[in-house]
């Protein structure tokens, strides 16, 4: 629930503004996070922005989410983006023709009618489907629309379950530093430094016409995720036979797992079905989390790196760089109480700073040698961060900071126009401005 507060001048023109963005951003079936730095269909984008859809458009908003599950794969997978033909080629790299889902894809069951990429995204749409129904359960009910998404959410579950615990131990592993969503994290440095770059001639990147090349990631990145996503293609995204050199089990992709999990037994209950097999999952992907990344001593989550780093450090240690995914957990409703404790201490000491030396969560360690205010994940504050982090604080019974948090996210929105993220200390806009999710989590907590 949305904290509780006056609904002054200042918030009814903020509402107008992020109203603004989201029909802006809205293509006719979905909604793109940026018309210029992303004009296509983003997978957790389109959860987050249904979110925030949902109170101004219920149906839009189911639909969106109806179009991201509509570009599913035959093994389950939802891809991370679903690209839009009438955009042209050179708009956003890598392109459909970098990917070739189609025919690379065949063989995981890709669509034959329509491009996609081969990766996937963290699985926040249960929980965005479960609260889209909620917002108008009438024209939900009408449009069969829980019937319609339940087995596509299950059988994206089971695509993660199944094909993506390649450390064996219950979690889902991220095979691109792109499947996280926090692309260019610190966290990845380690694991990506064994991967050999994409020559540099040998793509262009189209980001940097709209972004400042400070506020994105390096070339050597990019080089690198070209590398990883072209021998994923070339293996047809095939998770049995790739070789997945980079396979990272991700704090935040799972405690998002969590999360969704519990949305569908809500789904499921709802449909007359049997929530139970959902809740058991999430108590194991709760019990695999905190077995598999809690660091004690670090007082949060880390990601595991399930490969060797070639200079010696075997496979499946700890990263110990602190993301703020590792704070994300808190999204679980069965965490131990001293793990909670923790997590809501680190959130506000010395590394996250939050209410004291910055007022929204950075992306990374703010004490980190590769803490970056201004480039990306490697410092700067989100928003969908910010409110998962919100959420979690709230199911912890963190009220009072919950809502202090949601001020402090409402008010970084309305100064920066809606920035993709802003820097931590300052709070000034960085990366692309009437940026979808912002838009659409500033309005989810006014409503
Ligand atoms: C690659 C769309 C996406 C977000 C990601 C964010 C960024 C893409 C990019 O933009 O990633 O997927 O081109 O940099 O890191 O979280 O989903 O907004």
């Amino acid at each position: 629930s949305a904290p509780a507060r006056p609904p002054g001048q200042a918030d009814l023109a903020l509402r107008r503004s992020a109203c603004r963005v989201l029909i802006g951003n809205w293509t006719g079936h979905s909604t793109v996070p940026s018309h210029g730095l992303y004009p296509h269909q983003w997978s957790w984008d389109s959860a987050f922005i249904a979110i925030g859809l949902r109170h101004l458009s219920p149906l839009r908003a189911q639909r969106e989410l109806e179009t991201l599950l509509g570009a599913q794969w035959g093994d389950g997978r939802v891809p991370h983006i679903v690209f839009n033909r009438a955009v042209p080629l050179g708009a956003y790299f890598p392109s459909p023709d970098f990917w070739r889902s189609g025919a690379a894809g065949a063989a995981a069951g890709a669509p034959a009618a329509l491009e996609t990429s081969g990766i996937v995204q963290p699985p926040v749409h249960a929980l965005a489907a479960w609260l889209v129904h909620r917002a108008d359960p009438a024209s939900s009910a009408r449009r069969g629309f829980l019937a319609r998404v339940y087995p596509r959410l299950v059988a994206w579950h089971g695509y993660l379950a199944d094909r993506r615990d390649l450390g064996g131990g219950g979690l889902a592993a991220v095979v691109h530093p792109w499947e996280p969503g926090m692309d260019n994290s610190p966290c990845w440095d380690g694991p990506l430094a064994r991967i050999e770059p994409a020559a540099a001639g040998s793509f262009r990147r189209a980001d940097l016409v709209h972004g400042a090349a400070a506020d994105r990631p390096t070339d050597l990145d990019y080089g690198r995720y070209v590398r990883l996503a072209a021998e994923y293609r070339d293996h047809g995204y095939r998770d049995a036979a790739a070789p997945h050199p980079f396979a990272v089990e991700d704090p935040g992709f799972n405690a998002l797992f969590v999360a969704s999990e519990h949305a569908l037994a809500r789904i499921a209950q709802a449909l007359g079905g049997e929530p139970d097999v959902h809740r058991e999952r999430a108590a194991a992907l709760t019990d695999a989390l905190v077995e598999r990344l809690w660091s004690p001593e670090a007082g949060q989550f880390l990601s595991r790196d399930l490969r060797a780093d070639g200079a010696g450090r075997p496979a499946g240690q700890l990263v110990p760089g602190r993301s703020a995914a590792g704070l994300l957990p808190l999204l679980a409703p069965g965490l131990p109480p001293a793990v909670v404790e923790a997590l809501l201490e680190t959130a506000q000491g010395p590394h996250f700073g939050l209410g004291t030396t910055v007022r929204l969560l950075p992306s990374y360690d703010l004490r980190g040698a590769a803490f970056d205010p201004h480039r990306y994940w490697r410092g700067p504050a989100w928003f969908n961060v910010n409110w998962l982090l919100e959420r979690g604080l709230r199911l912890h019974g963190a009220g009072q900071r919950a809502d202090a948090l949601a001020e402090e996210i409402l008010r970084a929105a309305e100064n920066s126009r809606f920035a993709e993220y802003v820097d931590p200390y300052t709070g000034a806009g960085r990366g692309t401005r009437d940026f979808g999710w912002t838009a659409a989590l500033a309005l989810d907590l006014l409503a």
